[in-house]
């Protein structure tokens, strides 16, 4: 099919969708012009499998972090992590923003240690995310060092080793304000730690209290909030850290609600089967915002591709019925290495970006509505008829407008680059 043959079945698909989801009392213009609205944080890590640019040097795993597979590929400096960077968002709809850890720092080829980073050395980061119109989060790095080998670091028993951890943190927030301030747009700090146990802990009390004051001391300083937010993410176990994990959803729970912190969800931090969806709108009855990190746990917190599953529908429905959307930070969390880089990127955010189309395109007053006067049949009929409306014919309008590839085309193209240039890395 020529170019524009494929944009006039797009667009008489899409015209037939809008009798349709109109009919069910839905204006699909206005659900694009929210879901235009939505800039979703692109974890910097999927490019190099958590490996950063401190030193060449791959990923030191700790609490869990792991990135399995070996597809050639991976991006081996900032400059090609950029470009990478570039292409997936070629194919992905709207305005984002990108979520960088401290140790992709550009120090110019000189290693510089983690109680020492300052701005300068993300200043080519903020100039390129400028010239992108890319917002900028970012999060300290409390893994793949020397000083966190042991499995902890805020936490840590020796002072000298918590005051190093204690000492980056508070470098990280001067970096967030930097960018917050420099790009006109809010940084979210994110502060998760690998620290815990592998076997039962006689004392689970000492290691909580001591990153009680190594945050209160991370946090001690009231920088501008209008430039940056902090948030604390919390996990269940990881691999080697099973049965103790100081920083758990309680912890950040009381640790957030007391300090009106943001508390980062992440999809793979919970039971198996327990989802996060269900904790937003509790979360943020207490706090003044939730970051998501976007996950697809298999089993464990594997962090594999999101995909468009019942459990990102529902995250990104909790996000759109809770009617606080400016409260949530929506960032993605997963590392695959098994699979082109580049389209685990795309997928994952492609997937995203669906699932907050399809809940912005749910007559949610009418839903209320039913659900208000008791009428549980029809709400439950309602959902079920709402599953069958063709939301793929608006998404792939929404991608012409936005002048990316709707449908499987990109996928083509991302193996051009895989031939062009990925496959010349080795
Ligand atoms: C680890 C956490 C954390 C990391 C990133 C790289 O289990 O999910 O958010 O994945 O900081
Ligand atoms: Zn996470």
């Amino acid at each position: 099919m020529t170019t524009s043959n494929n944009e006039r079945v797009i667009q008489n698909s899409y015209a037939a969708a809008r009798e349709q989801y109109s009919a069910m009392g839905v204006d699909t213009e206005v659900a694009l012009k929210n879901l235009q609205k939505v800039a979703i944080s692109l974890h910097c890590w999927q490019g190099d499998d958590v490996g950063g640019f401190e030193k060449p040097a791959a990923l030191l795993s700790g609490g869990g972090i792991q990135a399995t597979g070996n597809y050639p590929g991976k991006a081996r400096s900032i400059d090609e992590l950029r470009g990478d960077i570039s292409k997936v968002l070629t194919f992905v709809p709207g305005r984002h923003r990108l979520n960088l850890h401290a140790c992709y720092l550009d120090n110019g080829g000189t290693y510089i240690d983690r109680d020492k980073i300052e701005p300068r050395h993300f200043q080519s980061w903020i100039d390129w995310a400028k010239a992108n119109k890319l917002g900028l989060d970012f999060n300290p790095t409390f893994f793949s060092h020397e000083k966190a080998a042991d499995g902890f670091t805020l936490s840590h028993n020796d002072n000298g080793i918590r005051q190093f951890w204690v000492d980056h943190g508070i470098a990280c927030r001067k970096i967030a304000q930097a960018m917050g301030q420099q790009l006109n747009s809010p940084c979210v700090t994110n502060f998760w730690i690998p620290d815990g146990y592998k076997d039962m802990p006689v004392d689970r009390m000492a290691p909580r209290l001591r990153l009680l004051k190594s945050l209160d001391a991370i946090f001690a300083k009231n920088i501008d909030s209008g430039h940056s937010l902090d948030a604390v993410e919390s996990k269940l176990f990881g691999i080697g850290a099973e049965s103790y994990t100081v920083g758990s959803h309680e912890f950040y729970m009381g640790y957030a609600v007391s300090r009106q912190k943001l508390i980062c969800l992440d999809a793979g931090h919970f039971h198996p089967t327990e989802t996060i969806s269900d904790k937003l709108s509790s979360m943020l009855a207490f706090l003044p915002g939730v970051l998501l990190h976007v996950s697809r746990p298999v089993r464990w917190d594997s962090d594999h591709v999101v995909i468009l599953n019942d459990e990102l529908q529902m995250i990104a429905q909790e996000i759109v019925r809770s009617g606080q959307i400016e409260k949530i930070h929506i960032g993605l969390d997963y590392f695959d290495a098994s699979i082109n880089r580049i389209a685990a990127w795309v997928i994952g955010s492609r997937a995203l970006l669906k699932a907050l189309m399809i809940a912005f395109l749910e007559p949610f007053e009418e839903l209320k509505k039913l659900e208000a006067d008791g009428d549980h049949t029809s709400r439950l009929a309602m959902l079920e008829e709402l599953k069958t409306l063709p939301f793929g014919a608006v998404w792939d309008h929404y991608c012409l407008v936005n002048n990316v590839p709707s449908g499987a085309s990109w996928i083509e193209d991302v193996k051009a680059y895989e031939k062009a240039i990925l496959s010349k890395r080795c």
